[in-house]
């Protein structure tokens, strides 16, 4: 067994002072020292996709960072680390509970897990090994960790056994001042089949934020169209991972301590995806970032199924979240007033912008590689 801050205090010299996650039982005693150091900058994040996307936006913002979370979230955690860490190669380094080992006694629903937690690790092509019990292997295990990172640029996983780590007290958690309710300016005038197209809202959006904020595209046509109209190296697109975009957006906001805009071009489906994240974003409230959420009521990126964004009051669920300013638009004009607004008033703020179904004809797609896009990025962030 070790003490938390054998762990912790190494690894925050080499750097790793960014950490998310969600808690675990077998993690309590660490995750309450992490919660509690003055020198780590922690997220609970809803989910563990979630904590994933955070922690990759505070790396591409310079950070090294840290996710920690229960084997049961390996599972919510399998689609960014496939298709976020692994393709743009961010190396998290990535902390999971073994909760149903074999041989230990434990609850059912951990059982099949518990089975293949290592094996699941190793399928995605995580290298790993137990986390250290002993103090005297914690900085050999962590030297391992980075050298297998520093050479696939990848993550690289510790799986935690139960009593690995001994008894740490909660201290008092402080809670972030909770803003006013804000109230959403504007209303939906324009019926649907007048909309504007979407790659004209991402228009508006690219040439308001210019090229001195972070513009985040998620997954699907909109990081395409976003390409599209001109690569530059301030964005970013997210082209897996569906759903992360707002999640990378906050790291980025949080690791880079607020030294840039970060703007978030979302889809209603995205959004819906991990919802979670918006409750997230405003108890974090990051001043600099403008959630925007181009919404088509629909898939339009594999076919245009039907959302249930057409029952859904975005606005009203971020006014809720703790979002501080909020606009509904569905003209050019409005937009980008409300880009402007959103841009240069104290955040978190979200622009809900209804557009039209339908593509840019003979959309490409991005042709710099994931990880060309993500230096790019990272020579662009200022350090
Ligand atoms: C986890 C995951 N689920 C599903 C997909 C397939 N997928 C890619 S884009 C997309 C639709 C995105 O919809 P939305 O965010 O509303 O944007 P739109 O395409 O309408 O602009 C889907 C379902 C995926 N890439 N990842």
């Amino acid at each position: 067994m070790i003490k938390a801050h054998d762990f912790v205090q190494p690894a925050l010299e080499r750097g790793y002072s960014f950490w998310a996650g969600v808690p675990c039982s077998f993690l309590t005693p660490f995750i309450n020292y992490v919660i509690s150091s003055p020198d780590v900058d922690y997220v609970g994040a809803a989910s563990e996709g979630e904590a994933l996307g955070v922690a990759a936006g505070a790396y591409l913002a310079g950070r090294k960072s840290v996710v920690i979370c229960q084997n049961s979230g390996l599972g919510n955690a399998v689609n960014p680390l496939t298709s976020l860490n692994y393709t743009f190669r961010i190396p998290t380094l990535f902390i999971t509970t073994h909760r149903g080992a074999p041989g230990v006694r434990d609850e059912p629903q951990h059982e099949l897990m518990g089975q293949i937690t290592g094996d699941l690790l190793t399928t995605m092509r995580i290298p790993w090994d137990f986390f250290p019990e002993d103090p005297a292997l914690v900085v050999p295990a962590l030297e391992r960790a980075e050298e297998c990172m520093a050479e696939t640029g990848r993550p690289y996983a510790f799986v935690m056994r139960k009593g690995a780590v001994d008894d740490y007290e909660l201290s008092e958690q402080p809670r972030h001042p909770v803003p006013p309710l804000a109230s959403p300016r504007g209303t939906f005038t324009v019926a649907p089949s007048e909309r504007m197209p979407r790659i004209e809202a991402i228009r508006i959006v690219r040439d308001t934020a210019g090229d001195g904020a972070a513009l985040i595209g998620t997954t699907g046509k909109i990081g395409r169209e976003l390409y599209t109209l001109g690569h530059r190296p301030n964005q970013f697109y997210v082209v897996g991972a569906m759903g992360t975009a707002s999640g990378i957006g906050l790291g980025m906001h949080l690791g880079g301590r607020g030294s840039r805009n970060v703007v978030v071009l979302d889809g209603d489906g995205a959004a819906l995806m991990k919802l979670g994240t918006l409750a997230t974003i405003g108890y974090s409230q990051p001043a600099r970032f403008l959630h925007v959420i181009i919404d088509n009521e629909a898939h339009e990126s594999t076919g245009g199924q039907a959302t249930v964004s057409s029952g859904i009051d975005f606005a009203t669920i971020a006014a809720g979240c703790g979002y501080r300013n909020i606009w509904r638009v569905d003209t050019a004009d409005a937009l980008e007033a409300a880009v402007t607004e959103g841009m240069n008033t104290t955040g978190p703020n979200l622009v809900h912008v209804k557009v039209a179904l339908g593509s840019a004809p003979e959309l490409g797609r991005p042709a710099h590689a994931p990880a060309e896009v993500r230096e790019q990025f990272m020579s662009w962030f200022p350090g």
